[in-house]
Order: structure tokens, then C-alpha cells, then sequence
């Protein structure tokens, strides 16, 4: 069993992101069962939730003339415009059926501002407004974190670059982590994160 001053954070392991979902990680599901077996050896663990109002800036339908995956300029720099994915309540946005989200003491949720995305557990997209994780787990002791779950090039990356940057050890389990792949973004949050001094196991 690690001390409880090491959490494991389980990011996003929602359907959407699964088979079937709306914004499927290739072989996304194949995490649930990885991580549930990393429950047992954690005694902190926190899950992240998406989860986006219906009319989210992040979402491609509110951009005339805009297709899912192009770029846009938004008030905090370039952002990937996706489908629509993880609205709150929604059976997308909940958990993966499997996931054993009881086990979880803590459940952190992002990406609820209509005009800005979140794919840091730590920092929306303008890398400035907190989630109140970091509060969270400083007042709970916690110096190192294990992050794992969907998109490692996305949400688990600047969860990991942020988490670095605010002073936590971070290693991040690969085999339980799928991702996007998305115009070289697999290669280059592998490099972002040795470059921030992330453990990519
Ligand atoms: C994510 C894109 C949009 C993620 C969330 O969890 O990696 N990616 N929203
Ligand atoms: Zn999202």
C-alpha cells in the first residue's frame, strides 16, 4: 500500500471517451481494468470529470461553419474544437459502468465555464483559473501523484505538466493511460512531460 500522501488521480475514464462514445480515445475502455487494480494499492484516490454545459465554446456545433478537430483562436489562444462530448448529466459524461468509482474519495469536475475549456485536473485552458484540486490535495498531505486515464495526450499531459509545475512528483502510468493521437500529440506530450520532469512509466 503507497502512504497516503500519494494520490492516484484517474482522469476522465467517462463513456464519451470510451467505445461508442462521442469523443471516443482509440481502445479507450482497455484503462478501466488497469486502474481499477491500481485502486488497491492507493489510498487517495480522485477522479476528474468533464463536463461541459450543452452550449460549450469547446464544441465544434457552436462555431458556424466549423468542423470537429480544426482550431480556433479563443480568448485564452488556439483551441481544438471537439464534437460534442461529456454534457453534464448526460450517460456520456458519466463514468465508465466498470470504473470503481467507489473506491474515490474525491471527484473533481472541469470544463463547466460555457467560454472556457479544461483539460487540466489543476488549470482551465487559460492556465490561470483554478479547479481547487491543488487545494485539495495540499490540505490532505499529498506530495506525489500517480496519474492515469484518458487522453494522455490531453488531459492527462496538462494535468501532469501542471502538477509538475506546482511542485508534486508525478509519474504517470502509460499502460493505463489510451490516446487521441492527434496531428503528432501523442510525441509531443511524451516530450512536454520528460522535459517538466514527469516519471512516464
Ligand atoms: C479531453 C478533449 C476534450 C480529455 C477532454 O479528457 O483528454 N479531451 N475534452
Ligand atoms: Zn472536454
Amino acid at each position: 500500500m503507497r502512504p497516503e500522501t500519494h494520490a492516484l488521480i484517474v482522469i476522465d475514464v467517462q463513456n464519451d471517451f470510451c467505445g461508442g462514445g462521442a469523443l471516443a480515445v482509440p481502445d479507450g475502455s482497455a484503462v478501466v481494468a488497469p486502474i481499477n487494480a491500481l485502486m488497491d494499492e492507493f489510498p487517495t484516490i480522485v477522479l476528474s470529470q468533464d463536463w461541459h454545459p450543452e452550449d460549450h465554446r469547446s464544441f465544434a456545433s457552436q462555431h458556424e461553419g466549423k468542423q470537429p478537430l480544426e482550431l480556433m483562436e479563443m480568448h485564452y489562444g488556439p483551441q481544438v474544437l471537439w464534437p460534442d462530448h461529456c454534457v453534464q448529466g448526460s450517460r456520456g459524461a458519466h463514468f465508465h459502468p466498470e470504473l470503481r468509482t467507489d473506491a474515490a474519495q474525491m471527484i473533481v469536475r472541469k470544463g463547466f465555464r460555457p467560454t472556457i475549456d479544461s483539460y487540466s485536473a489543476f488549470f482551465e485552458n487559460d492556465r490561470t483559473t483554478p479547479t481547487g484540486l491543488e487545494g485539495y490535495l495540499r490540505a490532505r498531505g499529498v506530495d506525489r501523484i500517480t496519474l492515469v486515464g484518458l487522453a494522455l495526450d490531453f488531459c492527462v499531459h496538462y494535468s501532469a505538466i501542471d502538477a509538475a509545475k506546482l511542485g508534486f512528483a508525478v509519474d504517470v502510468i502509460t499502460d493505463a493511460c489510451r490516446g487521441i493521437d492527434l496531428d503528432g500529440s501523442l510525441d509531443a506530450a511524451h516530450a512536454n512531460m520528460r522535459d517538466a520532469g514527469v516519471q512516464v512509466l
